[in-house]
């Protein structure tokens, strides 16, 4: 125990009625929403990452936060993690997820790393078993360390490749020790800032092979959870290989993983990359490789990666939507890789803002539904699509051009546009949210 949450209590469902600042208004672990616990639906995770990690910079100024964690040895990452399952234990969230250089002080070679990853890890386990906090994911950081600063799978130097290598090896093998429901990789800085020094097709041959030797490794070492990339398009490289769910696909076909790899989509990085984040989740459910979801968003005025908690309850109940109808979270769940505000400096603040994201997210799950039980969108699609369930229609997808010119011609076929009927079917969902 640090303390450092003092008196905070327990967060509980209060209902809407409820008049409590830290408290459930919609998130109640045990309502079966479609047939399931809530708790089981939404699969809500805390990243180490942000809430306990960042230190509250910005690009014209550094530390905010006074954190009594903050320090290079293993005196304080045990102290991290005393605080870190005590916001667990405060919020009832069923997972966490972290990354190497999150939760062990940094090393002065791989070697000092992985003796600090391994007793953290060890530390971790003890605490999952009191507390029962799971694991969702675990990952690498193969970004913030300046050896990273040309990538790390993509690096011109192999050394750094092997490093790397190495080093996803690590957290697997911690990830795999504490029953983690998947493994993560997010390639930072696997991109580049200018072709002028760059061999792009050296470089993605070279990803394609540090990804296979995960998968090779997870089979390997028996490791049961789904392996996920996660798309951004830029960010801190200027072009990065993961641009987004339909470049990441690609990649995988590419060189045949796409039935071993899943794709973590993050809202942010839906909106970097121009789509929304209904879009990748809908795309990859379609492409059948949806994993799971970081759940925080970008400012929309400010155009970069502001990893917001989720305030809309709106956006969210599509992303649900989607996420329901393509049948919900099998390994995955909804992770807050979010920060707060840098002026947030009071440790009620950090409850605050994983109450109000969890309680956006359950009104959205909540919404979603109820679309999904009214079945409003699935009439409006069917009768959209209505035309192709006529049987010419579909035995025009097996015939060929000269045909469908033939039967054109013959039947004068002459097809009159007929409305999309989109604000109609906004307004059809601003009624659920
Ligand atoms: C960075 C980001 C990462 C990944 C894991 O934009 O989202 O935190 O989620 O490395
Ligand atoms: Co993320």
């Amino acid at each position: 125990m640090t303390g450092y949450f003092q008196d905070i209590a327990p967060v509980t469902y209060q209902g809407e009625a409820g008049d409590g600042d830290l408290a459930f208004r919609h998130y109640d672990p045990d309502e079966i929403v479609l047939g399931k616990r809530m708790e089981d639906q939404l699969r809500f995770a805390v990243a180490y990452w942000h809430s306990f990690a960042w230190p509250g910079g910005d690009p014209f100024g550094g530390q905010t936060f006074d954190r009594p964690w903050f320090g290079d040895d293993m005196a304080h990452a045990r102290m991290k993690a005393d605080a870190a399952f005590e916001l667990f234990r405060i919020l009832g969230q069923p997972f966490f997820c972290f990354h190497d250089a999150d939760v062990r002080p940094e090393g002065r070679n791989f070697a000092e790393n992985l003796r600090g990853l391994e007793e953290i890890t060890e530390y971790f386990a003890g605490k999952m078993e009191v507390t029962g906090t799971r694991l969702l994911w675990g990952t690498a950081n193969l970004f913030s360390h300046r050896r990273y600063m040309a990538g790390a799978a993509t690096n011109p130097d192999p050394e750094v490749f092997a490093f790397a290598a190495a080093t996803v090896k690590s957290c697997m093998d911690a990830t795999h020790r504490l029953g983690g429901q998947n493994y993560v990789l997010w390639g930072g800085r696997e991109g580049y800032e200018t072709l002028l020094n760059t061999d792009l097709g050296a470089e993605l041959d070279h990803m394609a092979r540090f990804l296979s030797m995960v998968v090779d490794y997870k089979h390997k070492i028996g490791f049961k959870g789904t392996i996920l990339v996660e798309p951004k398009p830029q960010e801190p490289t200027k072009h990065q290989y993961d641009f987004d769910v339909a470049t990441c696909y690609g990649f995988l076909r590419r060189y045949g993983l796409e039935g071993e790899v899943k794709l973590n989509i993050e809202q942010g990085h839906a909106f970097l990359a121009g789509h929304s984040f209904e879009h990748e989740i809908a795309l990859a459910a379609a492409l059948g490789v949806f994993g799971s979801i970081d759940m925080n968003r970008n400012d929309l005025q400010s155009g970069w990666d502001t990893d917001q908690f989720p305030n809309n309850p709106g956006e969210v109940a599509l992303a649900y939507y989607h996420i329901l109808k393509a049948g919900g979270f099998d390994t995955g769940g909804t992770n807050f890789d979010a920060r707060l505000r840098r002026q947030s400096l009071e440790p009620a603040d950090l409850v605050a803002a994983h109450v109000g994201a969890m309680d956006v997210c359950a009104r959205g799950l909540k919404a979603a539904a109820a679309m999904i039980e009214d079945g409003g969108l699935d009439a409006a699609l069917a009768e959209r699509y209505a035309g192709w369930r006529d049987p010419r229609a579909q035995a025009m997808l097996g015939s060929d051009l000269d045909s469908i010119a033939r039967r054109v011609l013959e039947e004068d076929i002459n097809p009159a546009p007929r409305s999309g009927r989109q604000e109609r079917l906004e307004n059809y969902v601003n009624r659920f949210v």
